[in-house]
């Protein structure tokens, strides 16, 4: 049994024109017109299979194929269709048309497993509209989403208001919780996004364990006063000092860290927020990552001490509220090595790496047995429209899945 890397890749591009926007982007913002229409497409080919299709409390979209014993635990495999703004063709999507193509292929072969198959697609993995994401997966393994209905999206809107497109609530989405024992395993085959396999020239990365993230809020408090009429040597330029820290950042996270090491402000905004007012207040996003938990805790440490001296120096204050943590999660052993017989037995070159990324598999592992299945990803770009996987490599990983999948199955 072999996938079929042509109708995998038109997938992925059907999948990607459903995220086509009037700014020339491609973005499926989670729970956008855009995403809805990609996620009914997906539902559509899944049923075409004569698949049954559910949305579950947390929204997520599973698609379901019988076993042989129905009694015996689940295997899932998945990924989310949701994108970053101007995002790529890949990222999460070939996780969720990978795992179609494996149903497909079990029909179109006649091949029924013993274990029943779920396809999942998971809402919203990237969580940039809410400055939350993997909130399905957080679901399916009852960890509190941190959600609210109240919560309020880069837009302005409200959540209730928007997750009404996936017909969900906040207090809803924990009846989507999984008992353990209902499922097998979770596969999730993924892009890289980084730069490893490529230039490594490898084919295949098995995960080892996925990069921690935490994440705080900073805010720099000095004194909003005229631009023209406040002498340089008066000010208490909030600013000013935020970006004496900001700049800090690299040095201190390379100090403290090795090389998975990163920390990253990715959002900032000041007060008041006018072209001659000197900024009173400056509040931006601070996100650590790393493999392991203890240089997380060192980093943020360091940067706290560096945001006090800094603060000092320019006569301001500050607050470091941390808003999510994620420790760093481990991939199962035997669900990895399941991966690796498939990669052996195909004959395909591998390694095995650290994701920098976070994933729903650093959610779902703390739960249920899981592992990734990475494929390269040009120069390790990522989150851009210039993602871009070799065809070959798009196969390879389909069949690297597929191949796992009877080996699992056989347990
Ligand atoms: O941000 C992440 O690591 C993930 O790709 N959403
Ligand atoms: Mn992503
Ligand atoms: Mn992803």
């Amino acid at each position: 049994m072999k996938a079929n890397g042509k109708r995998v890749i038109s997938r992925l591009e059907e999948i990607y024109q459903c995220g086509k926007k009037e700014d020339g982007t491609y973005t499926r913002m989670a729970f956008s017109d855009e995403d809805v229409k990609g996620r009914k497409l997906f539902a559509s080919w899944a049923e075409t299979l004569g698949m049954t299709t559910r949305v579950d409390a947390a929204g997520n979209l599973i698609a379901r194929m019988d076993g042989q014993d129905n009694s015996l635990p689940v295997i899932l495999m998945g990924s989310h269709l949701d994108t970053v703004p101007d995002g790529g063709k890949y990222d999460g999507v070939l996780g969720c048309v990978g795992a179609l193509e494996v149903c497909e292929i079990f029909k179109k072969e006649g091949y029924v497993p013993k274990h029943p198959l779920e396809v999942i697609v998971f809402t919203d993995e990237e969580g940039f509209r809410f400055g939350k994401g993997l909130t399905g997966s957080s679901a399916v393994c009852g960890q509190d989403a941190g959600i609210s209905d109240s919560d309020l999206d880069i837009y302005g809107e409200e959540r209730g208001k928007v997750m009404q497109s996936y017909g969900i609530t906040s207090e809803g989405v924990k009846a989507a919780v999984r008992n353990p024992a209902d499922i097998h395993c979770f596969l999730e085959l993924h892009v890289e996004q980084g730069a490893r396999l490529y230039r490594t020239k490898t084919s295949v990365g098995i995960v080892s364990s996925i990069a921690g993230v935490n994440r705080y809020e900073v805010t720099v408090t000095g004194e909003a006063n005229h631009a023209g009429s406040t002498a340089m040597a008066d000010r208490k330029d909030a600013l000013v000092a935020a970006a004496g820290f900001i700049n800090r950042i690299p040095e201190v996270t390379t100090e403290c860290g090795n090389e998975f090491t990163v920390a990253t402000v990715g959002t900032i905004k000041v007060t008041p927020h006018s072209v001659n007012v000197i900024p009173g207040t400056c509040t931006f996003s601070l996100e650590i990552r790393d493999t392991e938990a203890h240089i997380m805790s060192l980093v943020e440490q360091k940067l706290q001490e560096t945001l006090g001296d800094i603060c000092k120096k320019y006569e301001v204050s500050s607050t470091f509220v941390p808003t999510s943590f994620h420790d760093p999660a481990p991939m199962s052993d035997w669900v990895k090595e399941n991966i690796k017989k498939a990669v052996e037995e195909l004959g395909i070159d591998y390694s095995i790496i650290p994701s920098g990324a976070f994933h729903d598999s650093l959610i779902m592992t703390s739960v249920f047995p899981t592992a990734m299945i990475f494929v390269p990803s040009e120069n390790g770009v990522s989150h851009s429209r210039y993602e871009y996987t070799e065809d070959k490599d798009i196969e390879n990983g389909c069949n690297v899945l597929l191949g796992t999948i009877l080996n699992v199955d056989k347990l």
